[in-house]
């Protein structure tokens, strides 16, 4: 198995399942990953995702094994494959944490960051590993990196190919935080439960507002953001948030979109 699903109360836990390979990145994972990335949207009762891997590394990117000698048309096809993972995980209707547990390199470090919120362990580092075999960033590097670090630092990663370690990263706004190594997966879980207890519906209008802002300019993004807040503002989150705040009690949100 590619990746390991398991149901967890309020969220789908999804582990990279290839640790003999630092889980590298086939088409299978992708496949597999795809599948459970729909299987927890359809599902009402998931309201966040957690990915993480099994073993020492996180994912060490493209399995090389799977494309040596493969011709340039191949290598552009098994990018049409990926690519539909990357603008799933990115445009996800539902928060999702990435909790990297080891060195994350090539494909493997943008896939985490295609995810909105990422921690990463101390001993972790981000490898922008492409140009050490004659390739360009992809799995949305290009794009992710400029916004996350800057122009500078963005090129620096991707042309030197050397480890970011997870400090740093945090440091530089790359990740949300770096934490101990045995703190991982608790800091991970209780994030993912936090945001699984949330308005979902909210969550999911504040990624497209994030999103559009990308390319809008301030007079068009605040005619999205108004629309986005009257759609937010329908939510029956939204009235049990203002309710609770009056009342002096924690809210209790359902996700609910209606
Ligand atoms: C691996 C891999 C790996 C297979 C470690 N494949 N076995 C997408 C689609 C289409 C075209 C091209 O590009 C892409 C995007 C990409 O992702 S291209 C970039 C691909 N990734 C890389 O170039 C990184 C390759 N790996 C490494 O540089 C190192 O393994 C890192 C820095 C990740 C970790 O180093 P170490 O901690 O020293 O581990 P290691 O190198 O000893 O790896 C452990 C095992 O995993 C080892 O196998 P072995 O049988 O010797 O124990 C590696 O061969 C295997 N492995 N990465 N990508």
């Amino acid at each position: 198995m590619p990746i390991l699903v398991e149901t967890r109360p309020g969220y789908r836990l999804i582990t990279l399942n290839r640790p003999e390979r630092l889980n590298a990145l086939t088409v299978e994972m992708a496949d597999a990953l795809m599948a459970a990335l729909d299987e927890a949207v359809a599902h009402p009762d998931c309201r966040a995702v957690l990915l993480t891997a099994a073993g020492r590394g996180f994912c060490a990117g493209q399995d090389l094994t799977a494309i040596v000698d493969a011709a340039p048309a191949e290598i552009g096809d098994l990018l049409d494959h990926y690519n539909p993972l990357i603008r799933k995980l990115h445009a996800l209707p539902l928060p999702i944490v990435c909790a990297v547990n080891g060195v994350a390199a090539g494909a493997g470090a943008n896939l985490a960051l295609a995810c909105d919120i990422v921690l990463a362990a101390q001993s972790a580092s981000f490898v922008q590993a492409f140009a050490r075999i004659g390739l360009i960033p992809d799995c949305g590097g290009t794009w992710f990196l400029p916004r996350l670090v800057g122009q500078a630092k963005a090129r620096a990663l991707a042309m030197l190919a050397e480890p970011l370690p997870a400090a740093t990263a945090a440091e530089w706004g790359m990740i949300w935080q770096a934490v101990p190594d045995d703190r991982l997966m608790t800091e991970a879980q209780a994030l993912t439960k936090r945001l699984a207890a949330g308005p979902t519906a909210a969550f999911a209008l504040i990624k497209r507002a994030f999103d559009a802002a990308e390319s809008n300019d301030l007079d068009a993004q605040l005619d999205i953001e108004r629309d986005l807040q009257v759609a937010a503002s329908g939510t029956p989150d939204h009235a049990e948030g203002v309710r609770a705040f009056l009342d002096k009690r924690p809210s209790a949100f359902t996700g609910r979109k209606s």
